[in-house]
């Protein structure tokens, strides 16, 4: 990877996978698009920022062509439960953006990376240890755009030779942006709350396990894949990733080991409930430690330890 072209560099995702790789690679070899400048953010600030939107495939081949982008990081898409909200809007963004970002990939030979997530999976889906290879028949409008998703880009790959990677990401938790839209997010917030509150009430109900991962090992891992050996990935798109596998009030008891009277209350909401409850308790990430030595570093402790101590010098909270 030389020339790297992010889209929705803005994004919970984007917004630190863009200044991670600007450090590998240099500033002026990542492009950060978004469908709008956030003047004074450093990843606007550090580095080439262009205004796009992803559903404008001409303007995304001039970004490309201008910039001579070797490899295209295609983040910008709906999360489940905006994507559950507006469906119709999530499939446009969510299947035209990628399509026209493959066909970028495609005319100028570019790697490409796209996330797909554990939101990919379904109620007839093994809930435990999901397997890489399993039933996806996902209910939700953003699930529908991640199998979608995964199979148009094994598509590019075995049709026309485009170097296409991917991972099923679970939920993320990151301190650098608020995220938007997601069912997992209150993995997010209840660390927000937490330091200013001492106590938070979760729209996800109690024993409600989803798989999770700090930021900085998604990081790692998209660079990983990037940069592995193309002759060893056997699954290529939509790896089963994970670090840890909790429910609301395992986070809680691990934030009270910090804050000692933070309490957790239930205010469960029944879209993102629904949607929670479709997607696996835990998934296996076999095929993704053997192919390209997937690892990572953060367990529920370091994160929570990680995520206050870094909270709390955002929030200026002592
Ligand atoms: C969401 N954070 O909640 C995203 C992610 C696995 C969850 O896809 O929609």
């Amino acid at each position: 990877m030389k020339k790297i072209l992010v889209t929705g560099a803005l994004g919970q995702i984007g917004s630190e996978l863009v200044m991670h790789m600007r450090s590998i690679y240099g500033n002026d070899n990542v492009i950060a698009t978004d469908i709008r400048r956030i003047d004074g953010n450093v990843a606007v600030e550090s580095g080439p920022f262009e205004i796009l939107d992803v559903k404008d495939a001409k303007r995304m081949a001039e970004i490309a062509k201008q910039y001579n982008a070797d490899t295209i990081i295609h983040l910008a898409a709906l999360l489940s439960a905006v994507a559950e909200a507006k469906p119709v809007l999530a499939w446009d963004i969510n299947m035209g953006g990628l399509f026209n970002a493959l066909e970028v990939a495609r005319e100028l030979n570019c790697a490409f990376f796209t996330p797909s997530s554990i939101g990919a999976f379904g109620p007839s889906t093994p809930s435990v240890n999901t397997p890489q290879d399993t039933i996806q028949r996902p209910q939700t409008m953003y699930g529908v755009t991640k199998v979608s998703g995964e199979l148009l880009c094994d598509y590019y790959f075995k049709k026309f030779g485009v170097d296409t990677r991917g991972v099923r990401f679970p939920g993320l938790i990151s301190y650098e942006t608020l995220p938007g839209g997601g069912t997992t997010d209150y993995a997010v917030d209840i660390y927000y709350e937490a330091l200013k509150n001492h106590k938070y009430s979760s729209f996800i109900k109690q024993g409600t396990y989803m798989d999770m991962m700090y930021m900085p090992d998604a990081l790692n891992a998209i660079v990983t894949l990037m940069e592995a050996d193309p002759s060893k990935l056997v699954h290529r798109n939509a790896f089963n990733i994970t670090a840890m596998s909790f429910e609301p009030s395992q986070i809680a008891a691990e934030i009270k080991k910090h804050i000692k009277d933070f309490e957790i209350s239930y205010n469960v909401d029944p879209v993102r409930q629904a949607i929670a409850d479709s997607w696996p308790d835990s998934i296996d990430c076999t095929a993704a430690r053997q192919e390209w030595g997937f690892s990572s570093k953060y367990d529920l402790a370091s994160m929570t330890t990680d995520m206050l101590n870094k909270l709390s010098g955002k929030l200026n909270i002592k």
